[in-house]
């Protein structure tokens, strides 16, 4: 067995090295490969012009998510979600830090993954998309009308949260699995008394229609496998909810092998409506946890943190015909469903082929008690009953698939580094294509729905090596825009992304202009506890050692701009409200010295800073935003006299106290 694990690697190897080769030999000839004469008129949006597609892709290991247009392939926004972002000021304005709360405290960076935009009736609508941290496990939810984070809740009993964060068809639930088996609660024990002994948390996480708030509905304590990606069922399987596994061995060192003994993992299966059910009914046990449940009031422009204290765990033997276990071929990574629901594919991404299932089958099977047998209790469905075909040979290295409305399946090989278009129901391949390197997701717009919206396809890769300008060691990742809509994949454009992509959703542009994104926020409903709403109302307060300025920003100057009576040793609060009413009109503010970043404000808006002076003197303040013509003039001053002197809280513009009438 292990000879012949360590050919299959030793293969890879020789694959990718093949691969990458491949463009250097052909010396002076440029990768083009098929771009077709009218490549280059088919990205083209002209100046001015719109795309007719946004794509949200994950960041990776930058913990974002970025927004670009399709076809131009141009990035517009950096979304900060799980990682601090100082061009921004998330995670470093007081209002913000709460969203990067959890119980291990507050933590500045994340991994996000899986981008997935909420449905109603089987297709995406536009109004959020929800992305995973796989390393401390949460789960976000982006506001598509501020394009800004909005929650972030924390998974517990949870660890490497990957099989994330996947949206039912009208958005009942995002769910949550685990990657990595742990103890379930954790507890210190031997890692090598890991088998038995671990568990898997999958998290159901009902979605308020109203606000979006997210929260766990409740926890299916799984055995200790890996559970590494899922996807919905959706149409006639709606309801069902399917999970890859890899690590059936339940092995807790060299994993490489260890983890590939097996010749076949699972997908599981779980009947979520079924355990709704048992849920409602007062199934399921209370368990004692911790986890930070992070949400955004936009009234307030603030975070706060809640710490919930109790999770709802349902054990699989309680829930008799909710769970099943598909034999599928070995470590597969993606779990994908097609649009009609009726297909469920495991990319086993050691294996010579993909594992087709059929919905139909499974349901027939689970009937016939087709079984061979249990893990942990719960049923393995007999691989001939639940199976509709293989498809062979496809290529080296399947990792992820996207459908066409069409029944055709695009499949991602990592090894061979290509996409495949096949037909579902044929099984047969129709197109390949190389992509440059090493592919790992594609997006098809409306990718996770009923209704694809199949013109473009997008290859996220994982290398790039010579497609771009050397930039040192580190190159860019890349993605690369096909035209699906004819018989064979068309390659358009290559684009580099910000971290590492590794998936994306999109959707046609018109969609969220017409959910009309947010210009400004209304002066009038700030409910900011430190706003003010007009210079008027500015003011500077001591309490204690602290120091309160309410400050507004309005072109060109603060208010007040010069503040007297600071003392070496204070902690000065800068509660500084954006006065502006016109749409892209935020000013910037920073102070020297202060230990954060600056604070960039968008219009209608009260966001805070602090500094605490470390050295007596006068020191300037400025916007950090080019925002007029006499944006250089926009600053200001704070005096800071020693500790113990007793120069007194001043504040003024222009000579004067705001607000007090000059006589
Ligand atoms: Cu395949 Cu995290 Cu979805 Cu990367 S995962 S590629
Ligand atoms: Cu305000 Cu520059």
């Amino acid at each position: 067995m292990k000879t012949i694990i360590k050919s299959i690697f030793l293969f890879a190897i020789t694959a990718t090295f093949l691969v990458s080769c491949a463009p250097s030999e052909k010396k002076g000839k440029s990768n083009k490969g098929a771009i077709a004469g009218n490549a280059a008129e088919k990205v083209y949006v002209a100046p001015g012009e719109h795309d007719s597609h946004y794509a949200f892709i994950s960041g990776g290991f930058s913990g974002q998510l970025a927004v670009y247009g399709l076809p131009s392939g141009r990035l517009f926004r950096v979304i900060p979600v799980f990682s601090q972002d100082p061009e921004k000021g998330y995670g470093y304005s007081e209002e913000t830090k709460p969203m990067l709360q959890t119980s291990h405290g507050f933590i500045p960076w994340g991994d996000s993954h899986h981008p997935d935009i909420s449905q109603t009736k089987g297709s995406v609508d536009g109004r959020w998309v929800f992305i995973n941290e796989n390393n401390t496990p949460r789960i976000a939810r982006i506001s598509l009308k501020t394009f800004e984070t909005e929650e972030i809740i924390e998974i517990p009993n949870s660890a490497g949260n990957h099989s994330s964060s996947f949206v039912t068809e009208n958005s009942e639930y995002v769910v949550a699995g685990t990657r990595f088996a742990v103890p379930f609660p954790q507890r210190d024990m031997p890692i090598d008394e890991m088998k038995g002994n671990f568990s898997g948390a999958l998290s159901f996480l009902k979605i308020d229609q109203e606000t979006g708030h997210m929260n766990i509905e409740f926890q299916i304590k799984m055995p200790g496998f890996n559970y590494d990606l899922s996807h919905p069922g959706r149409g006639k399987s709606h309801g069902w909810f399917f999970f890859s596994t890899y690590n059936t061995e339940e092995a807790n060192t060299l994993m490489e092998v260890n983890a590939s003994q097996n010749d076949k993992d699972f997908i599981a299966a779980i009947n979520w409506k079924k355990i709704e059910e048992y849920v409602a009914n007062g199934g399921g046990k209370k368990m004692p946890t911790n986890y930070a449940h992070n949400t955004w009031n936009d009234d307030e422009h603030t975070a706060k943190t809640e710490w919930k204290k109790e999770v709802l765990v349902v054990e699989p033997k309680d829930v008799p015909g909710a769970i099943y276990f598909l034999p599928t071929a070995k470590s597969p990574h993606g779990c994908d469903v097609d649009p009609t629901g009726e297909y469920i594919i495991g990319n086993g991404k050691l294996a010579a082929a993909m594992t087709v299932h059929s919905f139909t089958k499974m349901l027939k099977a689970i009937e016939d008690k087709a079984f061979d047998g249990d893990a942990y209790g719960i049923p393995i469905i007999k691989f001939d009953a639940v199976n509709y075909g293989m498809l062979e040979n496809p290529g080296l290295g399947p990792l992820h698939t996207e459908f066409d409305t069409r029944g055709n399946g695009y499949t991602t090989f990592f090894i061979s580094s290509e996409v495949v278009k096949w037909n579902i129901k044929d099984l047969k391949v129709i197109d390949r294509h190389k992509v440059y390197y090493s592919v790992g997701h594609l997006m098809i717009p409306g990718g996770n729905s009923q209704t694809p919206d199949d013109k473009y396809l997008v290859a996220m890769n994982k290398i790039t090596k010579d497609r771009y300008l050397p930039t040192g060691p580190e190159v860019c990742q890349s993605a690369q825009l096909f035209d699906i809509s004819g018989e064979k994949l068309e390659l358009l454009l290559d684009f580099p992304t910000i971290g590492e992509p590794h998936y994306a959703a999109g959707i046609s542009a018109q969609i969220i202009k017409d959910l009309q994104p947010t210009k400004i926020f209304k002066l009038k409903d700030n409910k900011h506890p430190y706003g003010v709403k007009s210079e008027a109302e500015t003011k500077v307060v001591r309490k204690g050692n602290e120091v309160h300025i309410y400050m507004t920003m309005i072109r060109s100057h603060f208010s007040p701009d010069n503040i007297e009576g600071v003392k070496v040793g204070d902690k000065v609060f800068f509660h500084v409200t954006n006065l502006e009413q016109d749409y892209d009109v935020p000013h910037g503010i920073s102070m020297i010295g202060a230990n954060t970043s600056e604070l960039l404000i968008m219009p209608g808006r009260t966001t805070t800073f602090t500094w605490e002076p470390k050295q007596v003197g006068v020191w300037p303040f400025y916007c950090t935003d080019f925002c007029s013509a006499l944006h250089q003039e926009m600053q200001g001053y704070v005096r800071v006299s020693p500790k113990g002197s007793n120069v007194p809280i001043s504040f003024t513009l222009d000579g004067d106290i705001p607000g007090e009438e000059e006589e």
